[in-house]
């Protein structure tokens, strides 16, 4: 198990990294963009997924610090594909420690002042519904403070937090990622599929875009278009990679 302590130190060392998951419209065939997922490059047991060291840091401010880094490190793989010819906007998740901090817009406006080549429309913040955003007031507060920066703002996980219509109705987030466990399984599930409808129809009642995580085969694909979901993140499309592989996956994408 990991401890704060080693995060700490590897933070210091720059251990961590980014690994990039497309996601298409699965009708045109266009990328969209990519989500940003940390991974800790160990020097010893090799890749480390999040699960195992972002519970450690959830509650203390080292989730800030990394947080930090992610955003950082997104806008400068943005403005290294941008170099390459290639226009890829980048999602990154954002906790909510991170999110409630006072200063969130005013430190995202300064990372976006130092990345002047980078449109901040090509920053997507994915933030989670979960009893952990207290005062959602405040929160949509900051979200629009964050809007007029001109980055967007995606729900993750989309249908399994608390108050998904409360939220739905009062945060400014263009795009509902509908969480993959729904996806996954409504092939077989009749109650998964009912939520899966359910979720695109309230993207559409809201006019947010709609986005199904989780996409595995080309099954799901082909019930979610009928249904109105064309944008598409999962294994079926691609696995998160490192930065270096994406030029050569869109390539052979088209
Ligand atoms: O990539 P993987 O499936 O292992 O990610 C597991 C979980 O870790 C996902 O829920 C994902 O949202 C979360 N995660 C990945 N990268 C980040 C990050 O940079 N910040 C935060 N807060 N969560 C992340
Ligand atoms: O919670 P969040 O949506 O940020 O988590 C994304 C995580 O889901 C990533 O860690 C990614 O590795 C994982 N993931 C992405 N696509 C698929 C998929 O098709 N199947 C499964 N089982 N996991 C996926
Ligand atoms: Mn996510
Ligand atoms: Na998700």
């Amino acid at each position: 198990r990991e401890t704060l302590e080693h995060i700490r130190i590897a933070l210091d060392k720059k251990e961590f990294v980014l690994f990039y998951q497309p996601k298409v419209n699965m009708r045109t065939g266009e990328i969209i963009g990519v989500e940003a997922l940390v991974r800790w490059q160990h020097p010893q047991q090799g890749l480390v997924p999040p699960a195992k060291f972002l519970p450690v840091i959830e509650d203390h401010p080292l989730s800030i610090e990394l947080g930090d880094w992610v955003i950082d490190e997104a806008l400068n793989q943005i403005e290294r594909w941008q170099a390459q010819g290639l226009k890829m906007p980048v999602s990154v998740n954002v906790g909510a420690l991170q999110l409630q901090r006072s200063d969130f817009a005013a430190r995202l406006a300064d990372q976006l002042l130092a990345h002047p080549q980078v449109p901040p429309t090509f920053l997507e913040l994915e933030i989670v519904e979960t009893s952990a955003l207290k005062d959602i007031a405040e929160v949509a507060d900051l979200m629009r403070a964050c809007c007029a920066l001109g980055v967007h703002f995606a729900v993750d996980d989309f249908g399994t937090g608390y108050s998904s219509l409360t939220y739905l109705k009062r945060l400014p987030a263009d795009l509902l990622k509908i969480d993959q466990t729904f996806v996954r399984d409504m092939l077989e599930d009749p109650d998964d599929l009912a939520i899966v409808k359910g979720v695109i129809g309230l993207a559409n009642a809201f006019h947010r875009r709609v986005i199904a995580e989780g996409v595995e085969t080309i099954a799901h694909g082909e019930l979610l278009i009928p249904l109105g979901c064309e944008l598409a993140q999962g294994y079926g499309i691609a696995r998160p990679m490192p930065a270096s592989e994406l030029p050569q996956w869109a390539l052979q994408w088209q």
